[in-house]
Parts: structure tokens; C-alpha cells; sequence
């Protein structure tokens, strides 16, 4: 049996988007937090299929449209990556909403705003267009926050750490300069890859943080390396390890909001202040503290990101069940 997909590829700020225009599955739930489970639990079939080998990459990220499921917003998405169902990504946001309005998968309700529903939560979108192109999309991501702070571990190859985790749509392990970590260029790709499974598996078994509105959000699935910027104009740079091999090509909607919640506690941003990313290829989000919140009890920030995407064509992938690799293959 031959299922078809019928795909929109490219990349925000050089990391991949696969926006899958046909082929989704009709989901049960009453929120997009559910229909996030009831993928998992009956149709990951199709996320592996589509984001593992041989139709995907270590890196590979995208989603669906769906109708949302609440009155005021426009769409609703779901994330598909090699790491499972995110709650909330933000290149994978930037790069979505860029091929749908591109496409007219997206009809806007006001021409230059829009508002999303994803698992996490709603978030807010303003983008600007050139002619048929969309060239920046900001969002206004979901309640983000400090959940843990001072964690020390000991990491075999780099010696003790100690960690913070911070929230920003997906929990993150943030690492900081100290002792053994002088900064990316000392590492290079492939010991960033080994240390940061380490260190994710070390925070896990330290800590499990669990989303203050949303028990189903839970747990450390990223590990952000912060670094001073290399070019002129930018405020900081990162590497963020996902999935198993995966190193973000963009400097992470997610990862950077949690870095604005993280800095923001830290007293070193304040409300209003803007704060350029790189990523560790050197492209960039535009990143700012929006507004002080609450999520539930807890201290909280509004962030916001900006960046743009690019499409690279379209696609169109069968999965066929009488392909031994049919749902996609890890190495
Ligand atoms: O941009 O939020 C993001 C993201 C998560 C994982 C990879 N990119």
C-alpha cells in the first residue's frame, strides 16, 4: 500500500522545513496538546517515514496545517522532526507560514497577522511581504521560563558542568563558558554531538521539568551551547543539539526564547531589549523580551523571534509498505 505526501521543502535560516501540504492524517483531540498525542500514538509511522532516512536527514523538521481547533485562530500546526512531535518550533514556525502563505495554503483573516494554534500553546505571527514573497516572519511565542538553575553534573570528556534549564516551547539544557567549556570553536560538530548526549542524559536523570499548564510538556529534549557572537551586530551564539545527531543550522526559535527567559532571569535583558542570535553556521533570529508574565505560578517572559525562510521546491514522497524501510531507518 502507497501513501503520498505531497510536500513543500526548504529552510529558515539553513535549517530544513518540510511543510507537508497533502497527506495528513485526521486527528481526534479538542486541542492541538491532543492531537500532538494522538499522532504519536497512531501515526508516528508517518513522522519517521518522512523525517529518518532514506527520505530524511539527522536533521529534518517540518509539519502539517490543520484547522485550528480554537475560534480566534487561523491555523493550527503540527511539528513533525527526527526527535518526535515538538510542542513549539520556531524555525519550523518561520518556515510553515512562509510556504502557506506563499502557497495559499494560509488565508489570513487580517493581511499580515496571524494566529496560530500549537501544542504549546497559541502564538501570535506579523510578517511582511514582497510581491508574492513572504521575507520576515515575527513570532510572538508562548510563555517562556527559568525552570531549573545551578544543576551540576559531571560530563566524561569535559568535566563537571553545572546547568540551567530554561523553557521556550521545548525544554533546554543551557550551557554556559566554565571549567572544560571555553566555547564552540574548542569543540567543533562532533564532539558538540557526543557531549550533548551526555549532558541531556546527565540533566534527565537530574531533573525532569514538567510544563506548569501541560503535564504532557515535559522533560529536557534540547541542549543549547551559548557563546559569545563572531560576527558584528549580533548579541550571541549558539549550538543547539536535537534528535541524536542533530545540531540546529538556525539559531532556534525555541532555543532562543528560552535564552531570552534565561538572560532575562539572569538579570542581563530587560523588557524591550532586542538580542541577535547566530547560529553556529552563522545565520541569524532577531530575538526580544516582550513582556514579564506568569505561567501559573512561575515567573515568566513573553519572547519574541524573527527570521525568514526559503523554498526550495516541492516534493512529493510515497511511503510504500512494501519498502523494507518504509518508516525511515536510524543509524
Ligand atoms: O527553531 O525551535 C526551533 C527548533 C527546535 C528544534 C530545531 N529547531
Amino acid at each position: 500500500m502507497r501513501h503520498t505526501f505531497f510536500c513543500i521543502d526548504g529552510h529558515t535560516a539553513g535549517n530544513p522545513v518540510r511543510l507537508v501540504a497533502g497527506g495528513a492524517p485526521l486527528l481526534r483531540g479538542q486541542s492541538m496538546s491532543e492531537r500532538r498525542q494522538d499522532f504519536l500514538a497512531r501515526f508516528d509511522w508517518i513522522r519517521t517515514g518522512l523525517c529518518f532516512e532514506p527520505r530524511g536527514h539527522d536533521m529534518m523538521s517540518g509539519g502539517f496545517l490543520y484547522p485550528p481547533t480554537l475560534p480566534d485562530a487561523d491555523i493550527g500546526i503540527l511539528f513533525i522532526e527526527t526527535s518526535g512531535c515538538l510542542p513549539m518550533c520556531g524555525h519550523g514556525t518561520i518556515g510553515i507560514v512562509t510556504f502557506g502563505l506563499e502557497h495559499g495554503l494560509i488565508q489570513p483573516a487580517t493581511p499580515g497577522r496571524l494566529r496560530v494554534e500549537v501544542p504549546a500553546g497559541v502564538i501570535d505571527i506579523a510578517y511582511e511581504t514582497a510581491g508574492e514573497k513572504v521575507t520576515a516572519v515575527r513570532i510572538t511565542n508562548v510563555p517562556s521560563y527559568v525552570a531549573a538553575q545551578g544543576i551540576k553534573i559531571g560530563v566524561e570528556g569535559i568535566g563537571p558542568l553545572s546547568i540551567d534549564v530554561a523553557y521556550g516551547g521545548n525544554y533546554y539544557a543551557i550551557v554556559e563558558s566554565q571549567g572544560g567549556y571555553a566555547g564552540l570553536d574548542d569543540l567543533g560538530a562532533d564532539r558538540i554531538i557526543a557531549l550533548s548526549r551526555r549532558v541531556r542524559a546527565a540533566v534527565r536523570e537530574a531533573f525532569e521539568p514538567v510544563h506548569p499548564l501541560d503535564p504532557t510538556i515535559r522533560g529536557v529534549s534540547h541542549v543549547l551551547w551559548a557563546d559569545a557572537p563572531r560576527g558584528a551586530g549580533a548579541d550571541g551564539r549558539n549550538a543547539v543539539f536535537y534528535g541524536d545527531k542533530a545540531i540546529d543550522r538556525s539559531p532556534c526559535g525555541t532555543g532562543t526564547s528560552a535564552r531570552l527567559a534565561h538572560l532575562h532571569a539572569g538579570g542581563r535583558l530587560a523588557v524591550g531589549d532586542r538580542f541577535v542570535h547566530e547560529s553556529y553556521i552563522g545565520s541569524r533570529f532577531t530575538g526580544r523580551v516582550e513582556a514579564e508574565t506568569r505561567l501559573g505560578d512561575t515567573p515568566a517572559i513573553i519572547p519574541s523571534i524573527e527570521g525568514s525562510a526559503i523554498a526550495t521546491g516541492f516534493n512529493t514522497i510515497w511511503i510504500d509498505r512494501a519498502d523494507t524501510f518504509w518508516a525511515g531507518f536510524q543509524v
